[in-house]
């Protein structure tokens, strides 16, 4: 069993800063171009040639730096590869390459680290605004603005809005996102849950005060670590889109649960989550309560 106590994990997340800089560059220099496929399973499920090099580039600079630990990436995974316990980085060169493809800067490179399975140093950083959010487990996760490749300002210390206390979806922003499966089973399970939680409660709905797709999953991840929305509900959605966020959530006092109804533990491999926000009190009764408007089950493959 490895341990991440024999890990020097502040100096691993200042390396997989300098890192996400650099890919950032990348990024923004870059006219996203799709390969030569353009597409994965669907026309919704879009790859760029940016994506393949940014990864390449990570894995290179990992490799040199951590030679032992393992790497898995979005453009590297092969169906069947499975997350072990050694110290592993599980990264997504571009999550949100729909929005890069439509030149819209809600992006982000998202640099995660797991022991034991367990997330716990992450990196998010988006250059087309400079936001960039930083959790190492058991020392807090932050939020700072880079300029020319230099921090500008302070680092702040998550959650933005402190953790009040959550009292009911009727007062919740959801994150919710629409993936590339459209069909199906689990695409009805989230047509339904979605028209619930946005119906009136006299017609057996949530009423929730809105809903927001904005397509990256550990940007999501990251404002619900912020307090600014309250919760993400996504299923069929990766790793690597969320073993980054996952520890700058939990750090600011967020929880992620299944996003099936039930389960309170979730691997960060699951691909089903529901995160919610931190909160003084009223976190597990807005799990449940959240659970209750879950239309059936979603099921994917790891
Ligand atoms: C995206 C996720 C998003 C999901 C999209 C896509 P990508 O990651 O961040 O949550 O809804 O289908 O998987 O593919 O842009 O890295």
């Amino acid at each position: 069993m490895s341990s991440s106590s024999d890990i020097d994990l502040p100096l691993l997340r200042d390396r997989l800063v300098s890192i996400a800089l650099q890919a950032g560059v990348m990024i923004t220099s870059a006219t996203p171009t799709t390969t030569s496929s353009g597409t994965k399973k669907n026309t919704a499920d879009l790859v760029t040639e940016t994506d393949q090099a940014v990864e390449a580039y990570i894995s290179k600079e990992l490799k040199t730096l951590y030679p032992t630990f393992s790497f898995m990436g979005e453009e590297t995974y092969k169906p069947g590869m499975q997350l072990g316990p050694e110290p592993t980085f599980i990264v997504d060169p571009i999550d949100g390459t729909t929005n890069f493809v439509h030149r819209h800067p809600y992006i982000s490179i998202s640099l995660g680290f797991a022991v034991n399975r367990v997330p716990v140093v992450g990196v998010v950083y988006n250059p087309f605004t400079g936001k960039l959010y930083t959790g190492v487990k058991g020392r807090g996760s932050y939020v700072s603005t880079i300029r020319d490749g230099k921090t500008h300002g302070e680092e702040i210390r998550l959650p933005l809005k402190g953790s009040e206390a959550l009292t009911g979806l009727d007062s919740c922003i959801v994150i919710i996102e629409w993936g590339s499966d459209r069909s199906g089973s689990n695409w009805k399970v989230k047509c339904d849950t979605w028209a619930r939680l946005g119906q009136s409660k006299d017609e057996g709905g949530a009423m929730v005060h809105s809903a927001r797709a904005l397509g990256s999953a550990a940007l999501n991840m990251c404002a619900v670590a912020e307090g600014t929305l309250d919760v993400y509900w996504e299923g069929g959605c990766w790793a690597w889109d969320v073993c980054a966020g996952w520890v700058i959530l939990t750090e600011a006092g967020g929880i992620v649960v299944d996003g099936n109804p039930g389960s309170w533990e979730v691997d960060v491999d699951h691909r089903i989550y529901l995160a919610v926000r931190g909160a003084k009190e009223g976190q597990k009764e807005l799990v449940e309560e959240f659970w209750s408007y879950v239309e059936g089950e979603m099921v994917y493959p790891h």
